[in-house]
């Protein structure tokens, strides 16, 4: 389609569409995010009125609608006033725009042109405390906001994310209609995504990806640590391709057969899935070299496992593999440095593993990398629960696993097992007590055992396995040596300490230089 033609549609669209609002729902920001999610609501039946601050976006993201099924179900303009007025009241308006100063350019231009009882929806990754500022303010001038939480990426976006919003449920109820529409689905019975979906022909039965977070920001910190949680994932699959390269020497084909196994499993993910496709993936151009092996082990990252990592130590919740995982991609753009420091030491020699022992080795690796991934996830759901108490959300977790299993990048088989973990028992405080969780890790602890010892001996680099198996190691322990922490604490300081003799609550101090003096009760 010419210029002048797409050019001469938009015009009459805006002129059309000012004349009387025709559009159920309006989204700004149509970069990827925004034009799949825009797309994927077309395709569900809702007319979608686009703005972006780049008109010439605007204007590219036209001649894709113009050969996608229902395309012209979308209304673009030019200006923010002639947006606005084409949506029915009560007004929905969805921003996809950057965090931060983007988010709130946007907002502060948009405030003026709506009406009480409208909503504005904030779906990119905001701060969830910028979304509880933003939810009251906004609530004081009779604005509902609802910052929610989109994940899936690109495809999820098209074809169906996990969406977690949060906010007052007045303003859910309004969204509601729209957010279940769009969201993933997943099978009621068994908890597996449906797929398939193509354009303009949307999955519409099965279970939504979607459900009421809680208050204000409830929706972007969970969404926050969804991702803390992927970066965890991430990690942990990756530190598995690098004891298996390492200790045994395995091809990326090899590998990718190894994962692709594994995803037919317990371990059944959307990142094992894309690990073995990708594994296999010759480099453009040269078949005889892996593209994998060519890509620069630099990572980077946009903050949201930062910030889950931060509030962890913020409410004192351990999230350590979380934490290894942020600090892990942190190390590896450090890639000049480890490159010096990799010729000042030699790797330890152990001797090849072979036969049987790769077979058994390989096993141990899974398993290692399944009971990390059990802590992980009880790391990050018991962070949830302590924001919750904290923030005054009353958060189902049963509900934030369900939305879990279908859309979003840590969609996993793993996650039905968390969801009737929470369903047999809602207050639960760690996943690693309810019994399926705590079978599994008797099962399979000495596989992981096995793998973080050997990775240790042989200098191989895997801190989020480590930092799982400690932290497995520390909640499993009846006793730790904090008794002798706190006498450090109250020697130096008077920082004072509790008695095993006495009851909880009841402080003690100690003259330590002065041992023959008596305790002081406080
Ligand atoms: P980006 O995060 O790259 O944002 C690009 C959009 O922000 C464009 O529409 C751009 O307009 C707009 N924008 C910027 Br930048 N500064 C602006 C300003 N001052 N005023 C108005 N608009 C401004 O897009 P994305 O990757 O589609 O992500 C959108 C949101 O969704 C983000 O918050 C992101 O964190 C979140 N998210 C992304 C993914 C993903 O996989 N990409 C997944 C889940 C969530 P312009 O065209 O005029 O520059």
């Amino acid at each position: 389609m010419s210029e002048e033609r797409i050019e001469s549609i938009l015009v009459q669209v805006s002129k059309l569409s000012s004349m009387r609002p025709n559009c159920d729902v309006g989204l700004i920001g149509l970069a990827v995010m925004g034009q799949n999610l825009v797309l994927n609501m077309v395709d569900h039946g809702f007319r979608v009125a686009v703005f972006n601050r780049t008109y010439a976006r605007t204007k590219s993201f036209m001649e894709r609608c113009a050969v996608e099924p229902c395309g012209s179900n979308v209304s673009a303009f030019e200006t923010l006033d002639s947006f606005i007025e084409s949506l029915k009241r009560p007004r929905k308006v969805v921003m996809l725009v950057q965090a931060g100063a983007a988010t709130e350019a946007i907002i502060q231009a948009v405030l003026p042109l709506l009406d009480e009882g409208d909503v504005l929806i904030d779906g990119g990754n905001a701060l969830w405390s910028d979304t509880v500022c933003r939810e009251k303010e906004l609530a004081g001038k009779g604005i509902h906001f609802i910052g929610s939480g989109v994940s899936g990426g690109e495809l999820g976006a098209r074809f169906g994310p996990s969406l977690m919003p949060g906010g007052s449920k007045e303003a859910w109820a309004l969204l509601e209609p729209i957010w279940v529409a769009i969201a993933a689905k997943v099978d009621s019975d068994t908890g597996q995504p449906i797929e398939g979906a193509q354009p303009g022909e949307p999955v519409t039965d099965g279970e939504a990806c979607t459900t009421y977070v809680g208050a204000d920001g409830a929706g972007h910190y969970v969404k926050m640590v969804h991702n803390g949680i992927e970066y965890v994932d991430m990690q942990l699959i990756c530190e598995a391709f690098q004891l298996m390269k390492e200790l045994l020497q395995m091809s990326p084909d090899e590998m990718s057969v190894t994962f692709r196994g594994w995803n037919e499993g317990e371990l059944n993910s959307f990142l094992i899935e894309i690990t073995a496709d990708i594994l296999q993936q010759r480099d453009y151009g040269d078949e005889d070299h892996f593209l994998v092996d060519r890509i620069l082990d630099a990572a980077g990252q946009k903050g949201t496992g930062k910030w889950s990592s931060q509030s962890a130590l913020d409410l004192g919740s351990p999230a350590s593999a979380m934490a290894e995982a942020v600090f892990a991609r942190c190390l590896s753009a450090q890639k000049d440095e480890r490159v010096t420091a990799s010729k000042l030491f030699d790797n330890p020699k152990l001797p090849p593993v072979t036969g049987e022992q790769k077979e058994l080795l390989i096993a141990a690796v899974r398993d290692a990398l399944y009971c990390s991934k059990i802590c992980a996830y009880a790391q990050g759901f018991a962070l949830m629960g302590e924001a919750a108490k904290e923030y005054g959300w009353n958060l189902n977790f049963a509900n934030l696993a369900k939305i879990f299993r279908g859309g979003c990048i840590i969609r996993a088989r793993f996650l039905q097992k968390i969801t009737e973990a929470y369903q047999k028992q809602d207050d639960l405080s760690n996943l690693i007590l309810d019994p399926y969780f705590t079978g599994q890790l008797k099962e399979r602890q000495s596989g992981w055992r096995k793998v973080v010892s050997l990775a240790a001996e042989a200098g191989v680099s895997c801190p989020a396995f480590m930092a799982a198996l400690a932290y497995f190691d520390g909640y499993r322990s009846a006793t730790l040596p904090a008794n002798l922490l706190q006498a450090q604490r109250d020697y130096f300081g008077a920082h004072t300490y509790e008695r095993t003799d006495a009851p909880r609550g009841q402080s003690f101090h100690t003259d330590w230089p002065n041992p023959m003096r008596p305790q002081q009760k406080i």
